[in-house]
């Protein structure tokens, strides 16, 4: 069974965290509206969609991914790097626990699952404004012994890792080389986004589907003249809070 868990946004979500956007009005309803879709896309592509309920006093919660990195053996707690958002932990813990031992990153370590990038065994992890090396040694001592490697990498002109790159298959990310040096994926083929659509390289991939931002169609056309299945869905207010498709899940398998 493949799981997802989601959060529903905040009505406080006009008070998010914002490191490169400028401040924008974010329309409620339409946000709601749009993360019903993308809820409804995940349930298309097989997931159990779970809810977790919105919480008025933080902003950022509908950004699950930010707040656990969930792998098949275990998941890990994430400090975040803005304190505003360490409160959030605390309902997504409980969400995973029935799947899950967890382990948890202390202090001096932060980290967002937004700059942790798994393919396969390897874990890269953005060294950011949010993601420290404190994190990445907990990390790397923790998930040694399950054969992942760990690797930090800087990021530079974005929020995370995954606003640069992510995974679109087994062996190919999406990459925009402005923001991580693509020389910390040897091995891997990469597929730059389309020079109109900086903030393109934030793809969600479901079993072999994308769910895909509508607002990056340059690149969507790069993605599926490649042969990948792309199902757009419209998340721009989210964008307006510094979110994109990977942020607002974390998916992962279950026994039945
Ligand atoms: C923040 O600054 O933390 C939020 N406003 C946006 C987080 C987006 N998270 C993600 O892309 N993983």
């Amino acid at each position: 069974m493949r799981i997802a868990i989601t959060r529903e946004v905040s009505p406080a979500i006009g008070r998010c965290e914002l490191t490169h956007l400028e401040r924008q009005p974010i329309d409620l309803e339409l946000a709601r509206a749009q993360h019903r879709a993308y809820q409804a896309c995940l349930a298309a592509l097989g997931c159990q969609v779970q809810t977790l309920p919105a919480t008025p006093d933080l902003p950022d919660s509908v950004f699950v991914e930010d707040v656990a990195i969930v792998l098949d053996e275990l998941a890990i707690l994430t400090r975040p790097g803005a304190e505003s958002r360490r409160p959030e932990v605390a309902a997504v813990a409980e969400a995973l626990r029935p799947y899950r031992t967890l382990y948890a990153i202390e202090a001096p370590g932060t980290v967002d699952g937004g700059d942790v990038l798994r393919v396969g065994r390897r874990l890269f992890v953005g060294l950011s404004t949010r993601s420290n090396a404190a994190a990445i040694d907990q990390m790397r001592a923790l998930l040694a012994p399950y054969g992942y490697t760990v690797q930090g990498v800087p990021v530079a002109g974005c929020l995370h890792l995954k606003s640069a790159v992510t995974q679109v298959a087994g062996d190919t990310l999406l990459i925009h080389r402005a923001w991580v040096d693509p020389g910390a994926f040897d091995g891997l083929a990469l597929i730059d986004v389309d020079p109109s659509e900086p903030y393109a390289a934030n793809a969600l991939r479901v079993g072999q589907a994308l769910v895909y931002p509508a607002a990056f169609p340059r690149t969507r056309g790069r993605l599926e003249a490649r042969g990948l299945t792309v199902l757009p869905v419209d998340v721009s207010e989210l964008a307006k809070a510094e979110g994109a498709v990977t942020c607002c899940s974390l998916i992962f398998e279950t026994a039945e």
